[in-house]
């Protein structure tokens, strides 16, 4: 039997993630202070995606939400029974519920309406739960390769239409808000649909094909969730401006 896991390296990562989640938290928790109470949802929202990733990186590195997976062997080792993949299923339970809540503030500054929000932030939800489903089938069961590529396959699809809606309705509502909110929304919507598009190209490469290693897989994810969670936050407290009230706009 063959066990694929993390080494020291990959170990290390973990923890250094989390240490920069914990000062990101704190950096946020500061700028929560210095602005008037009203203006705070966006600060609220992102000390929440903060909190949970860096919870969910301390689990982790702590050896929490870590399962081993049966993986295809591809002929390398002898039989395609005996090799297991380590797998931080851990993290989709961050992505559950912090997508969600990144979603949330982009779907609110664009002034999405709540039933166009709600359509965003559920298929998201099914874009997580279909990816975990994904990454913990068993490959020795009969068709179970290509039932993990279906996941990913259906997933990707849930992907596209979360960035398919937040491309046409959130450009157009957006063009309705002032310059700066505008600009934000359109910068922060093109580089959060590049960050979050590297995550299937990591998981196809890591926990579906098996072409890169553990650790190199945990220095990937644990590099996007800093972009995409401490990159997007710190973006969206420094540069938004309250200067416009309105039903759904925030
Ligand atoms: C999965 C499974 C395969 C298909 C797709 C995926 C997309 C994941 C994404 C994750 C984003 C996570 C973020 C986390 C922290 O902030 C689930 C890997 C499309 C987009 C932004």
């Amino acid at each position: 039997v063959h066990y694929l896991h993390t080494s020291h390296v990959g170990h290390n990562a973990l923890w250094v993630v989390f240490a920069i989640f914990t000062l990101a938290l704190v950096g946020v928790i500061f700028l929560t202070i210095r602005t008037e109470k009203r203006n705070r949802l966006f600060h609220g929202i992102s000390a929440l995606v903060l909190t949970i990733a860096m919870i969910s990186y301390f689990a982790m590195a702590a050896g929490l939400g870590i399962s081993y997976v049966p993986i295809h062997n591809h002929g390398v080792q002898g039989s395609l029974h005996h090799l297991f993949r380590q797998e931080f299923w851990a993290r989709y339970i961050d992505w559950l519920f912090t997508t969600p809540l990144l979603l949330l503030s982009l779907c609110s500054l664009a002034g999405l309406s709540p039933a166009t929000t709600l359509a965003v932030i559920l298929t998201d939800v099914a874009m997580v739960v279909l990816g975990l489903l994904g990454s913990l089938v068993d490959a020795r069961w009969k068709r179970g390769e290509a039932t993990r590529w279906g996941f990913f396959t259906v997933s990707t699809a849930a992907f596209l239409i979360v960035w398919g809606i937040l491309f046409t309705g959130g450009l157009k509502a957006a063009s309705y808000r002032n310059k700066n909110t505008k600009g934000l929304f359109t910068l922060l919507s093109i580089g959060t649909f590049l960050v979050w598009a590297a995550y299937p190209v990591v998981f196809a490469l890591g926990e579906g094909a098996n072409k890169i290693g553990v650790d190199a897989e945990v220095i990937a994810y644990g590099v996007l969730d800093v972009i995409a969670k401490v990159g997007f936050t710190y973006l969206l407290l420094l540069i938004h401006t309250h200067d416009e009230t309105g039903p759904w706009t925030l």
